[in-house]
């Protein structure tokens, strides 16, 4: 077993988990959440704002410089030993789902303000930079797409992205320019291949696997694929009271077939193949109104694109026959696409061998959560790091960890770049 690297580091493990833990928690309540009593912090919104603003204190404190990029993200770098080095990016999303978990993202960024503040106290260089990277739009809860940030960093946002709107109307380009970003800019966010070493990521497992087997920590081999599209289904307003059912042309009934059909096509599939309903709306909205129209969210995901696309395919067919058959007008419109992405074996090993210094199994599991790794695994090789979290419970103010959990994930992530180090400087 290697010496433990946290030998020498004036820090008390334990207590460092907890404040890792704790700063989620600071920053699950107002200012930082855009509701009371709930954590609901949404892009480029006066939370997610305040939440760089003490995220750029807690990264000054632990050694590095902060500035913001046109995107919006958030970057404290750790300098290696020659200024300009290569950077190990390690980072998570500081953005939530509505009424979401304190840590699905922002545990991710303070492991990596963590791990850069006990290097910072024992005065240690390393062949390579460490920049910790809070993206601000990973969830999507606000804008119609995600991810939009770390495609920024990767190169690989569509400007068409910037014109996307929220519920009010407002564009990402506009929301963007309030909040001081640039979107004119938004190349000179792009990251060139040659200044990043790799990407580390330590999130939730999000689900039931490690609590079940009774394990700390996991080591991700790759990220699901997924699709979102938006289904609007379009009939005949009218009125509730004096229109016979036998002629109505209402969209609900035939909204609520093309959810069971969603819901009987993936639980067919195999290949991890999942199919939600987030979102759904009756529209004008009215108590006595026979809708004109029903729109719905569709999140479908599989371990490959081939299953997932097959299951699109097979929805969006029975859709359309379900509107036909109800002489309604069926229109669905895809949203985003995200490939499947494989973590780096290499890296992949480096985590496994941290995990045996710590004398923990080295549980290899796939995500079917989006992480921002699945966008910058076109810019470098990644690796993802899972801790468990209680119930499996994530998207719920249930969410929850344990401290020594993530005490653990901070001296699993020094072993790996203690590692990495070994190998840049071999
Ligand atoms: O949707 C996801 O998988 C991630 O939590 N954004
Ligand atoms: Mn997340
Ligand atoms: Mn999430």
């Amino acid at each position: 077993m290697e010496a433990d690297v946290t030998e020498g580091l004036d820090i008390d493990v334990l207590a460092w988990g907890a404040r890792a833990k704790a700063r989620c928690d600071a920053l699950g309540l107002p200012p930082y959440s855009e509701v009371e009593g709930q954590l609901t912090r949404r892009f480029l919104t006066p939370a997610h704002a305040a939440a760089l603003t003490t995220l750029s204190e807690w990264m000054a404190a632990a050694g590095m410089s902060v500035r913001r990029d046109a995107a919006a993200n958030l970057i404290g770098r750790y300098e290696g030993e020659t200024p300009g080095a290569k950077a190990l990016i390690i980072g998570s999303h500081i953005d939530s789902v509505r009424n979401g978990g304190r840590y699905d993202g922002p545990l991710g960024i303070m492991l990596g303000v963590d791990v850069v503040e006990a290097l910072h106290r024992a005065g240690r260089r390393l062949p390579f930079a460490i920049e910790v990277v809070a993206f601000g739009d990973e969830e999507g809860s606000r804008f119609p797409a995600s991810m939009s940030c770390s495609r920024a960093i990767v190169g690989s946002l569509d400007p068409s992205a910037l014109a996307m709107k929220d519920a009010d109307g407002v564009s990402v380009a506009q929301a963007l320019a309030a909040f001081g970003g640039d979107p004119d800019a938004i190349a000179a966010a792009a990251r060139r291949p040659e200044d990043v070493l790799a990407f580390l990521e330590a999130h939730i497992e999000q689900g039931p696997v490690l609590e079940a087997e009774g394990l700390a920590l996991g080591v991700v081999t790759a990220i699901a694929a997924q699709k979102r599209l938006m289904v609007r289904i379009e009939g005949v307003a009218g009125h509730a009271g004096t229109t016979p059912m036998a002629l109505r042309n209402d969209p609900a009934p035939a909204a609520a077939e093309a959810m069971l059909a969603l819901e009987r096509i993936c639980r067919a599939g195999a290949d991890g193949l999942v199919g939600t309903v987030g979102r759904m709306t009756a529209l004008p909205g009215a108590f006595n109104v026979i809708p004109g129209a029903v729109e719905f969210s569709m999140d479908i995901r599989a371990e490959t694109s081939a299953t997932r696309d097959a299951a699109v395919e097979a929805v969006t067919a029975e859709i359309q026959a379900i509107a036909d058959r109800r002489g309604l007008r069926a229109e669905i419109t895809l949203m985003q696409v995200l490939a499947e992405s494989p973590c780096d074996p290499s890296l992949m090993g480096l985590l496994e061998e941290s995990l045996s210094d710590l004398s923990l199994p080295a549980r290899r599991l796939p995500s079917g959560a989006g992480h921002d790794a699945m966008v910058m695994a076109d810019l470098c090789p990644v690796a993802m790091l899972f801790i468990r979290c209680e119930g499996g419970i994530s998207h719920n103010p249930a969410e929850a960890v344990s401290e020594a959990d993530c005490a653990l994930a901070a001296q699993a992530m020094l072993h790996f770049i203690d590692k990495l180090e070994r190998r840049e400087r071999a």
